[in-house]
């Protein structure tokens, strides 16, 4: 066992409650491949990444890991991890390539063997509709900045759920709306690259918008057993000091990163400190009578992703990432500075803390009584290499699901609803503009010869999942 956030790692075992689910996560871009096959068409991400400069070393997502053709291989890994659960997300431009009109069958026959495959492994499937691949014909017309936007993913939940609602019983509307709205609509690190605060608002709204009218929608065709759910990655958010400016600093942050998310979904409102703060880029007035309403619509759980909190103070114009270009932290760049956090890190510089997690977690099980939790992401990148004999050692990568794991377990203890636990991720995958350069699979992928490795992070899963929690 690594040293790494050993203050997070008990010494006793931990013994998670009966039921709780076990599972791992992918995301369509990141594995599939097979990205002009039987019909798909080119999504946002397919138009980024083929543009000079915006994924490193010129990666794109055209072959990924190949899952669309080793689906049955890696679908036999998750059953050697025994996970309960798999939560996978279904690539809008392979089963609606325009984003209007009738479904392309061959698109949705991939997702209904995979999902028999699934089940006839006793793994349930968990889908996400939407994990950032618009179909770029919709981008054309305007993107998520425009309102119609939204009605068209309800039209695609509505699909999709026609499809295979007799077979996927969890469902999750968005994940990471944040990432989609601020890093592809302000920052412009990810896709479409645009670099607008007014369209990342208006976009965060209308992913509000459509979660509630596709969730309406899944509700609409699917059995009522049938669980639906939307996933956030909540940003924890912590002063540099106690006092009164960098506690406003977090205000912003959390209104612009969380509250613009969970105060309509959740309540029906708009953050009163966020049209504040961001009255100078916006009066809102595309929130049109009874959209928030819309965006209400009840959850069974809410996802949760988390890999790391961050520390702010209150800082001067620019001061927020200067080296990073446009921020995505739009109506607060002003206001607020970046602080590294002290301790260690991944691959990717975040910081490895556990204790956020909990925080997190206890935090949501104040403000919403209720709503059960799922981690629906936690995990991290490491330089992961095979020695000679073929073998991927990752202990850093154990030693960070473990204290993570150690959070969850405590923060239910504690009295936090949450029922189950998803790595991030199963396979080596295309991280965004990052590309292949950073590893957060269970599974090494050698993207040559795209051979499957488990690493020993795999193992140490397993044996959490089969003992139904921690080791000592
Ligand atoms: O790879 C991503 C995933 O697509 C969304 N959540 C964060 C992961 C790691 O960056």
């Amino acid at each position: 066992m690594t040293s790494l956030d050993a203050s997070a790692i008990p010494q006793t075992a931990l013994t998670f409650p009966a039921g709780f689910r076990w599972g791992a996560a992918t995301a369509a871009y990141q594995i599939e491949g097979a990205a002009a096959l039987h019909g798909r068409t080119p999504s946002i991400w397919d138009t980024f990444s083929h543009t000079p400069g915006k994924v490193l070393g010129g990666d794109t997502g055209d072959t990924a890991a190949d899952h669309y053709h080793r689906m049955p291989e890696d679908v036999a890994l998750l059953e050697r991890l025994g996970v309960s659960d798999y939560r996978f997300s279904v690539a809008w431009p392979r089963v609606q390539p325009t984003g209007r009109g009738p479904a392309v069958q061959r698109g949705l026959d991939f997702y209904r063997r995979l999902v028999d495959t699934l089940l006839a492994a006793g793994i349930r499937p968990v889908a996400t509709l939407y994990h950032w691949d618009l179909p770029q014909e919709l981008e054309d017309l305007g993107g998520w900045p425009r309102r119609e936007t939204a009605e068209r993913f309800a039209e695609y939940a509505g699909l999709v759920a026609g499809a295979l609602g007799d077979r996927v019983a969890g469902w999750t509307t968005f994940n990471e709306p944040w990432c989609a709205a601020f890093l592809g609509y302000a920052s412009g690190v990810h896709a479409p690259g645009r670099t607008e605060p007014e369209s990342a608002l208006r976009a965060a709204h209308h992913f509000n918008l459509a979660h509630g009218l596709g969730a309406a929608a899944l509700r609409a065709v699917l059995p009522r057993s049938a669980e639906v759910s939307l996933t956030l990655n909540l940003h924890v958010v912590r002063p540099l000091t106690p006092g009164a400016a960098d506690l406003d600093a977090v205000r912003r942050i959390d209104a612009v990163g969380n509250r613009i998310f969970l105060d309509p979904v959740f309540h029906g409102r708009l953050p009163e400190d966020l049209v504040r703060d961001t009255a100078g880029v916006t009066d809102w007035s595309f929130v049109r009578d009874g959209d928030l309403a819309a965006a209400a619509e009840p959850v069974d759980w809410l996802g949760i992703n988390y890999y790391s909190p961050m520390v702010v103070a209150a800082g001067g114009p620019g001061d927020l990432d200067p080296s990073a270009g446009p921020s995505p932290w739009v109506g607060a760049e002003e206001h607020v500075r970046l602080v590294p956090a002290p301790g260690p890190r991944t691959a990717m510089d975040w910081p490895v803390d556990a204790g956020g997690l909990h925080e997190l977690l206890m935090r949501l099980h104040g403000e919403l009584p209720g709503v059960p939790m799922l981690i629906t992401e936690n995990g991290a990148a490491y330089v992961d290499h095979a020695d000679p004999a073929g073998e991927v050692h990752d202990p850093e990568r154990i030693g960070y699901l473990h204290g993570h794991l150690a959070a969850v377990h405590r923060a239910i203890a504690d009295g936090a609803d949450v029922r189950g636990y998803f790595v991030w991720s199963l396979l080596d995958n295309f991280e965004w503009a990052y590309g292949y350069s950073k590893r957060f699979g269970l599974v090494h992928v050698d993207f040559a010869t795209q051979r499957r490795t488990p690493k020993d992070s795999a193992r140490w899963y397993a044996d959490v999942i089969a003992r139904g929690g921690l080791p000592a």
